[in-house]
């Protein structure tokens, strides 16, 4: 009785560790901190889109125990990349030009969002 209750207690926590996204020491979502913060948890980029002007310094902050990246190709026009930001590191880009800037992680190439670069040196 004692074995399989142990079992199926390590089943249990075997099967949570292999969910993506549900990492069990951080109890829930981080939310940024500032308007030029974009959190990266539960393998997604919070916020997706995010709006700026130019010349504005965007920071990532990974909350996932599992690695990831920002990572931007554009070829030749503004590329970037975090490399693999652990938890908890920071990433930061300034954006010199307007644009529209998806990026994803080249780890987990499901995830991915946008930085809107807007120009404000135009007036319309
Ligand atoms: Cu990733």
């Amino acid at each position: 009785m004692r074995a399989v209750e142990s079992l199926s207690l390590v089943l249990v926590a075997t099967l949570l560790g292999c969910m993506p996204g549900t990492p069990p020491t951080i109890a829930k979502a981080p939310t940024p901190s500032n308007p030029l913060e974009i959190v990266i948890y539960n393998y997604t980029y919070a916020p997706d889109t995010l709006t700026v002007n130019v010349g504005s310094t965007v920071t990532w902050i990974n909350k996932d125990l599992a690695p990831h990246t920002v990572t931007h190709r554009s070829y030749g026009k503004d590329p970037f990349d975090s490399g693999n930001l652990m938890y908890d590191k920071l990433y930061t880009h300034t954006f010199r030009r307007p644009g529209q800037y998806d990026y994803i992680c080249a780890l987990h190439q499901g995830m991915q969002a946008t930085v809107v670069v807007k120009d404000t040196a135009t007036t319309h």
